[in-house]
């Protein structure tokens, strides 16, 4: 590969149709195929790997496990801090255009990203969740891209969607260690008869993106194989912080916003 293509990556701009825009705006997701080269993935599976090796920053088991060997979710947070490679990948633009048109925002910031792996073994669902209800912002509009770094099918543990859920406001956080309600015990009638998962099988370097209010669940992964997701967290203009009252989280403390005022942090760095 040359090294002028070498210094694209992650910069060139993938087009996001009017098609696309109007079906994130109806569904609350959408897919998106070959965001990625295969250099690209092959880059990000690199700093994932060292990632693991080091567990740098912000690790734990999503679902309740002491975050050191045989974790059912692993999650590492803001990789883009200590990886080259995804500093790369978040900086490079290619994803937060994305996040820009699909929300029609003028400015794109990170809010943080995370990977999130599924070993074969001792994983664990994701339960059926909204991300909103964990996030510090006063109002919808925040959105995730999760890219495939492998081959996702159900059985591994890609992600499904209800459709047009993002409509249905904001519910309770739920616990990935399995306490207390499922959502979907906190549904209307209305909405338990809309409830239609739908699969979203994706290739190594493909990904969806979902609205903060969008409900969503990934199966264990039953396979043989590892299912590596890159979560990217955009915050799009015209979200306030919260407040205190929202905000447990790893990056409260890196929050400069008063509350109402727009969502600021020192590592909230403005990408578009
Ligand atoms: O990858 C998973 O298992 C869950 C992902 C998720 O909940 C998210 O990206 O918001």
């Amino acid at each position: 590969m040359s090294e002028a293509t070498i210094e694209g990556q992650f910069k060139s701009t993938y087009p996001v149709t009017r098609d696309k825009i109007d079906f994130y705006q109806k569904n609350g997701y959408v897919q998106f195929n070959d965001v990625l080269n295969s250099d690209e993935v092959n880059k990000l599976r690199t700093g994932l790997a060292r990632a693991i090796d080091d567990k740098k920053g912000f690790v734990r088991d999503l679902a309740g496990g002491d975050g050191g060997g045989n974790q059912k979710i692993l999650q590492m947070l803001n990789l883009w801090e200590y990886h080259d490679e995804v500093k790369q990948y978040i900086t490079g633009g290619r994803i937060a255009r994305m996040a820009a048109a699909l929300t029609g925002s003028d400015s794109i910031r990170i809010y943080h990203d995370q990977a999130l792996v599924k070993e074969p073994g001792p994983s664990a669902p994701s339960p059926w969740h909204q991300d909103q209800p964990y996030w510090p912002s006063k109002e919808p509009g925040m959105l995730s891209c999760w890219m495939a770094l492998d081959h996702v099918t159900v059985e591994r543990g890609c992600m499904q969607f209800i459709a047009g859920s993002h409509e249905w406001g904001e519910f309770s956080p739920i616990s990935f260690e399995g306490e207390g309600p499922a959502l979907k015990d906190l549904l209307n009638d209305e909405q338990r008869k809309a409830w239609n998962p739908i699969p979203v099988e994706l290739q190594p370097g493909s990904c969806t993106f979902h609205h903060g209010l969008t409900f969503h669940y990934t199966n264990a992964n039953t396979t043989d194989h590892v299912r590596r997701a890159l979560v990217a967290i955009f915050i799009p203009d015209g979200v306030n912080y919260a407040g205190d009252e929202k905000m447990d989280g790893p990056f409260s403390p890196t929050i400069s916003s008063e509350k109402g005022e727009p969502l600021r942090g020192s590592k909230f760095i403005k990408l578009v």
